[in-house]
């Protein structure tokens, strides 16, 4: 079985992060440890969180692994609470991303043309850097934005698309993937482009309602696709019908969105998808 490692926070409340993709990389027949960067009372988007930073934990962690011989087959990061965690994120690399693991960053710092609460104008350059790093990055189109330097915009076209991927690619990485695109109202997707190969787009039927936390249950679940051996094209359009299947069934719920969706109840349904893609 292959194992990865995630390194993100724990949000104790509110289905983000680690709460996610613990319970989405298990179920997909992988092996996830796990590297907490803080713990949250709840995630940023509440109107009140505690933030416990536990940069200071990093360094021993890496040094034990480091004795006791422990490595990856991936690595997958996403929220980073500072700008000194994404310095010590891109040390983590140096030693323990080698040949044949696959580094997948998630610059989960942003939305709607915003930066989340807690981070100032300097951190998506830092988060560069941790992409800079990675084989393939996963930003939304705000996320984009502030590393590319490019202008938020809502309406766009195909060109817009091409030249955010263009600019991630020149970042460092070796695959850049935009999520949250659009050009149609009834579809919602991704755009990918690959070094030397040309923008292609995996759309899924778009949902109405918008939850908390779909970015990360989305990441989470194409990292499980590509550690079980999918082509990334695959491993996208079974994110975009897991994230689709988790919204639908969360729809008729009372609970407020920042709660983020159900996806417990398709857990079973998320298996089985994997079994049909092998
Ligand atoms: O879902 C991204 C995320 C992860 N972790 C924390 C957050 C957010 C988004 O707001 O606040 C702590």
């Amino acid at each position: 079985m292959k194992r990865i490692l995630t390194i993100q926070d724990i949000s104790c409340v509110g289905r983000c992060s680690l709460t996610v993709a613990l319970p989405v990389i298990s179920a997909m027949g992988v092996e996830c440890a796990v590297l907490p960067t803080a713990v949250l009372s709840n995630h940023t988007m509440f109107k009140n969180f505690t933030c416990k930073d536990l940069s200071g934990e990093i360094e021993p962690i890496m040094d034990v692994w480091e004795k006791e011989g422990i490595t990856f087959d991936g690595i997958y990061t996403g929220y980073l609470a500072s700008a000194d965690q994404c310095r010590q994120v891109c040390r983590l690399f140096d030693r323990f991303a080698g040949e044949d693991t696959l580094v997948l960053a998630d610059p989960a710092m942003a939305d709607n043309g915003k930066l989340y609460a807690g981070f100032d104008d300097s951190f998506p350059a830092e988060m560069a850097k941790v992409c800079a790093k990675a084989d393939i990055i996963l930003p939304n189109i705000t996320e984009a934005c502030l590393m590319t330097g490019m202008t938020y915009r809502t309406e766009y076209d195909e060109s817009y698309i091409r030249e955010m991927l263009e600019r991630l690619l020149k970042l460092g990485c070796s695959t850049a993937v935009v999520t949250g695109v659009s050009f149609a109202p009834e579809l919602l997707g991704s755009a990918y482009l690959t070094r030397g190969g040309k923008p292609s787009y995996v759309f899924t039927r778009r949902c109405s309602q918008c939850y908390h936390g779909t970015g990360d249950l989305y990441a989470s679940a194409v990292m499980g696709g590509i550690m079980r051996g999918m082509e990334l094209d695959s491993a996208l359009e079974l994110a975009g019908e897991f994230i689709a299947s988790c919204i639908e069934t969360t729809a008729s719920s009372p609970t407020p969105r920042w709660y983020g969706v159900e996806f417990e109840s398709q857990i079973g349904n998320l298996t089985k998808m994997v079994r049909e893609r092998l």
